[in-house]
């Protein structure tokens, strides 16, 4: 038996690519891959590493328009967030150390200690602050599955689908669409509400999930998910 009872809710399709995605909305848990303020807000580590922040920031209104309507219908929301632990215990020295930049995961940035848990720049934006009863899953890789509880939460949920959104396309939503559809769970990415800051990686990422007929998902639109919510 469910620890949560899920909402009696009609299967029903979504126009996506590669074909229809048959949605099944109270086994389908909207999963919010890292919107958090150091990957987004103008002054964080983000950009502070020379990244364009507005290729990310584009996501935050459909976004916040899915997980209003998510949360309307008394559907899963699940939140995730890169980081680690202050001690740096779950930090593997071979994270910390690439990309050899002068300032790494720990140090001080500018909104505190980077990818530290408990500090300013790795909570999520406000404009998506999880509500009370909303998982937020703390995950020390790239991937949300990844010496995480996910699975279980969601086995215990009921659930079999995610509706996958948040940053950035080609690693950590890419990552974690890979491990969901390894576990047996169809993913769903609606591309409007997921970034890179990197055009060319948004392409190419959203290009490798929905190829060769849906090898790791399918590919949509906020749009289009949204009018089979309501
Ligand atoms: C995420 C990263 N969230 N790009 N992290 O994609 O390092």
């Amino acid at each position: 038996m469910s620890a949560i009872a899920m909402p009696e809710t009609k299967p029903t399709t979504i126009a996506a690519e590669p074909y229809e995605f048959e949605f099944e909305p109270g086994h389908c848990a909207l999963l919010i891959i890292d919107m958090q303020r150091d990957f987004l807000e103008p002054g964080g580590f983000g950009e502070m590493l020379g990244n364009d922040v507005s290729q990310l920031r584009r996501t935050i209104e459909p976004n916040k328009a899915l997980l209003s309507a998510w949360r309307a219908a008394g559907l899963t929301v699940i939140h995730t967030r890169e980081g680690h632990r202050p001690d740096l215990a779950d930090l593997p020295p071979a994270k910390k150390v690439r990309g050899k930049s002068a300032t790494t995961i720990g140090d001080e940035g500018p909104m505190g200690r980077i990818l530290i848990r408990g500090e300013a720049g790795h909570d999520i934006i406000p404009e998506l602050y999880p509500q009370p009863g909303e998982p937020v899953i703390d995950k020390p890789g790239k991937g949300a599955f990844f010496a995480t509880d996910l699975h279980a939460i969601l086995q215990n949920r009921g659930i079999t689908q995610l509706v996958v959104t948040g940053v950035t396309t080609e690693v950590c939503v890419n990552t974690t669409v890979r491990e969901a559809n390894d576990r047996g769970y169809n993913c769903l990415v609606p591309s409007d509400c997921v970034g890179s800051y990197f055009p060319e990686f948004q392409e190419m990422g959203l290009k490798m999930i929905k190829a060769q007929g849906g090898i790791f998902g399918w590919v949509s639109t906020s749009g289009a998910v949204l009018e089979a919510i309501a």
